[in-house]
């Protein structure tokens, strides 16, 4: 015991630290009662703009992997800390008996105050008090068997108990996040005017040989989702409610209740990442259904100087963008005929037609008119990513027919200006031919798809650009997500 923390010590608390996220784990499960969920909400927004900037467009969708392994680290050090803590302390103490029990509670209320105070969950925390007391104890006491390598012998015990422990715990774990609101519902049958509008978009989609294309209605599960959030919100219906306030004649409150007992609707919208690749993925359309903003703006009378509007969220987010752009949206509670799905805004989310998808606010709970423009939080890291989309045709399947003819097939968005027609150049752009289009769908925010078929004799690439319903042609000049969207012509060069 010449080193104040000795090997051994610090094997325990690497045990310690283990236990600890482990116990927190078995109790809430991945939710945001779990001790790594508040530490990764801090470090995901503490990390400055450019990484994050760099991170989604050059690591992509297993960037927050990153962020969620040094959240697991850093939850684990706390642990471990603790514990080096108490078998520091159960030292001093010098009682073969006493030391280590009392080292042990100390390292488990400072663990437990460590769950407690990220998670403010104080019944869940015991759960990782607990693991980190046994083990400190067990490190700090001194050994029994004076024939054998005592601590040794206690560190592979010690360590094969943990390890068990992390299976059970990861048993309840899964439990517990499987019932975590939301994801536990089961299918309902969608309501026959949903039913109606699905049959339509089935009626209306091109018939296309490859199956890289999804139809006009995404499928929930394969819908893209983009948020702040390792861990998303719990928000019950039965305690939702929304409040508009800031520069308004009169504040509004509304609850679940209220808002699904006004008017109805149900609107094919396209939702579009700004931070997704030019021939990205962040592109879907569902079926929402919810009621028309504007009723409950106009009961609140905003009277703000700069006819902006800031909307703010269960998870901190919070956007900025004209009001105008808000009167035309949809408060929505359903997707598909399925109750909003906890990843996508359980129990209300906001969909702004044609902006950007960062507009469209999940577990919104606040409006708040202003006076004066205020960055949101992707404006604040750099992102221009509140007003309209960019017009894009993404070249998503490239199928050999049997006949020998190639098959290229892709969804064109526009936004509210709508999609006109999709052109294809087998020539790098030297001439332009029609693509077959899909019947448009009702509504003013919703994609299409195109196909085009050819010989490809001679044909090294396709490229493929779309013309919105101003007739704009989509800018051929290319650049990068960040920070105002991708823009340039998706080209997929063709296999000889
Ligand atoms: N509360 C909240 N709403 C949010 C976000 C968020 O991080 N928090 N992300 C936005 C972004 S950037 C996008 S692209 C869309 C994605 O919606 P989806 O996950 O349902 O596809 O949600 C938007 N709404
Ligand atoms: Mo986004």
């Amino acid at each position: 015991m010449d080193k104040p923390v000795s090997r051994t010590d610090a094997l325990f608390a690497l045990l310690a630290g283990l236990a600890g996220v482990a116990g927190s784990f078995a109790a809430a499960g991945y939710t945001r009662q779990f001790v790594v969920a508040p530490i990764d909400a801090l470090v995901v927004r503490l990390t400055p703009g450019p990484i994050v900037a760099f991170m989604i467009e050059n690591v992509g969708d297993q960037g927050h992997l990153l962020h969620i392994a040094l959240s697991f680290g850093i939850a684990g050090a706390l642990f471990g800390g603790a514990a080096i803590v108490g078998i520091v302390a159960a030292r001093r103490v010098a009682k073969p008996t006493t030391g280590p029990a009392l080292g042990g509670v100390l390292a488990g209320v400072l663990a437990w105050t460590v769950a407690a105070g990220t998670t403010a969950e104080p019944v869940l925390a015991v759960a990782a008090g607990v693991p980190v007391a046994v083990l400190t104890g067990v490190g700090a006491a001194p050994g029994a068997d004076p024939g054998h390598d005592p601590s040794r012998r206690r560190a592979i015990t010690s360590t094969a108990s943990v390890l068990g422990f992390l299976g059970v715990a990861g048993i309840f774990g899964r439990r517990q996040s499987d019932s975590a609101v939301g994801s536990a519902s089961a299918d309902v049958v969608p309501s026959p005017a949903v039913q109606e509008r699905l049959r339509q978009a089935d009626g209306r989609e091109l018939d296309i040989a490859g199956e890289d294309v999804p139809g006009l209605v995404s499928e929930i599960r394969n819908f893209y989702g983009v948020d702040i959030n390792e861990f998303d919100p719990e928000v019950p219906a039965d305690t939702w409610s929304m409040s508009i306030t800031g520069e308004v004649g009169e504040d509004v409150e509304v609850t679940y209740d209220e808002l699904t007992g006004m008017p109805i609707e149900h609107r094919f919208v396209t939702l579009r990442c700004v931070g997704e690749r030019l021939n990205g993925r962040k592109l879907d359309t569902a079926v929402w259904t919810g009621t028309p903003i504007k009723p409950l703006l106009d009961a609140a009378d905003p009277d703000g100087e700069c006819g902006c509007v800031m909307l703010r969220a269960e998870d901190g987010y919070f956007v900025q963008f004209p009001v105008e752009a808000l009167e035309d949206g949809l408060l929505a509670w359903r997707m598909n005929g399925q109750p909003l799905p906890k990843s996508h805004g359980h129990p209300v989310r906001v969909l702004v037609p044609g902006h950007w998808g960062e507009t469209n606010v999940k577990w919104l709970t606040e409006i708040e008119l202003l006076d004066e423009e205020m960055d949101g939080y992707w404006e604040k890291r750099g992102w221009h990513g509140t007003g309209p989309v960019n017009t894009v045709a993404k070249l998503w399947d490239t199928t050999q027919l049997d006949d020998g003819r190639v098959e290229v097939a892709g969804h064109a968005y526009a936004g509210t200006r709508g999609i006109d027609r999709v052109e294809v150049s087998l020539d790098d752009g030297d001439t332009w031919l029609d693509a077959d289009l899909s019947e448009p769908l009702p509504g003013d925010d919703v994609w299409r798809q195109w196909r085009y078929v050819f010989d490809p004799d001679g044909v090294e690439a396709v490229t493929v650009r779309a013309v919105d319903g101003e007739g704009t042609v989509q800018t051929g000049e290319a650049a990068d997500p960040f920070p105002s969207g991708a823009t340039g012509w998706v080209t997929q060069p063709i296999d000889p």
